[in-house]
């Protein structure tokens, strides 16, 4: 990658060497459990977000599609109501659905600056450096770090603040750490500051089960990278073939349950943990919620976060949301 040399931005990595990476941790805690489990922020190293974008491109998966829509219908009209000078974008990635937000902000006449946050600092670099091509005259301020542990160390607001946290990916959070979440977010919000939200929406089972079982096995191949990423970065010796893609709808908690299901009673050793860990025949990890939402838990859950939901755009099948929130104001 060619190096940065535009003066317009600023990169500030938040990643201590010691805690760049939870991973084995998490690993230990999570595989030592009765149910098992792997949180789904390890699906995503580079084989893993290509996956991810395959997915976003199989006919059975709607909420990319949908969310794509609603922000190209309704980009100005947030625009206009949050009347944001700045975009502070949580899980950036190469903020290809920003760009209709950018764009809205900059033909609004408020765009000043683009505050992207992402855990990979050659995402946030390259993006920064197209962007300050696209839209000449913006800063960009990147962080590079965990939007779970690192709210509390962006820059300053220097004007009405859009935050911007798309993709569903609140849904992945369990309700705990989501109305924890939601705090730490509402906490460092102005009172003319906005968060635009995006949260799938509960529909009929079949259609949400699709969506995570595709015909290509794309979603499947998606579930075992995250034991080709512990094999590699914890000397594992995983067979990811011998592990099947479960995904369902679980109707009481209203979210989709990835899983990856033993195909044999086995052992797997860990090397850099020095754990052996022991699979029955059947027996399950659960390496992803993704909750949907209907309006009521969405308002909710920000209620619940002390901030006050303002509007709701859906696509025109109801399909998916993005909600534009604020803190609520004292009485
Ligand atoms: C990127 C977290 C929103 O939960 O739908 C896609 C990830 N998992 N297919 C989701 C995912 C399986 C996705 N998010």
């Amino acid at each position: 990658m060619e190096p940065l040399s535009v003066q317009e931005a600023v990169i500030v990595n938040q990643m201590l060497d010691v805690e760049e990476s939870m991973l084995g941790p998490d690993v230990l805690d999570g595989l030592t459990r009765t149910q098992k489990e792997l949180p789904p922020k390890y699906f995503y190293d580079a084989r893993g977000a290509e996956l991810f974008d395959q997915i976003c491109d199989v006919p059975e998966y709607y909420p990319t599609r949908c969310e794509r829509a609603i922000l190209n219908q309704y980009a100005a009209d947030i625009a206009e109501r949050t009347g944001a000078s700045e975009l502070l974008e949580l899980g950036s990635g190469t903020a290809s659905k920003t760009r209709v937000l950018l764009t809205a902000m900059d033909d609004a006449g408020t765009l000043r600056r683009y505050l992207p946050v992402d855990v990979t600092d050659d995402m946030i670099l390259r993006t920064a450096a197209e962007l300050v091509q696209e839209y000449p005259g913006l800063q960009v301020h990147g962080t590079v770090g965990d939007f779970e542990r690192h709210l509390g160390r962006f820059p300053a607001p220097e004007g009405p603040r859009l935050i911007v946290f798309l993709g569903g990916t609140i849904g992945n959070f369990a309700p705990a750490s989501r109305r924890r979440f939601l705090k730490a977010v509402a906490r460092m919000m102005c009172p003319e500051d906005t968060l635009l939200l995006g949260t799938d929406l509960v529909k009929a089972p079949a259609v949400i089960e699709a969506a995570y079982n595709d015909a290509q096995g794309v979603t499947a191949a998606f579930n075992r990278n995250v034991l080709h990423v512990i094999n590699r970065e914890l000397g594992a010796d995983f067979d990811p073939g011998g592990f099947d893609h479960v995904a369902f709808f679980n109707r009481e908690e209203e979210w989709i349950e990835m899983r990856l299901r033993a195909q044999r009673a086995h052992t797997v050793h860990i090397g850099a943990l020095e754990l052996d860990v022991e699979f029955a025949e059947g027996e399950d990890i659960r390496t992803e919620i993704s909750a949907k939402f209907t309006r009521e838990r969405l308002a909710a859950d920000l209620a619940s976060a002390g901030l006050e939901l303002q509007t709701v755009y859906t696509d025109a099948d109801e399909r998916f949301a993005v909600s534009l929130s604020r803190v609520k104001r004292a009485t």
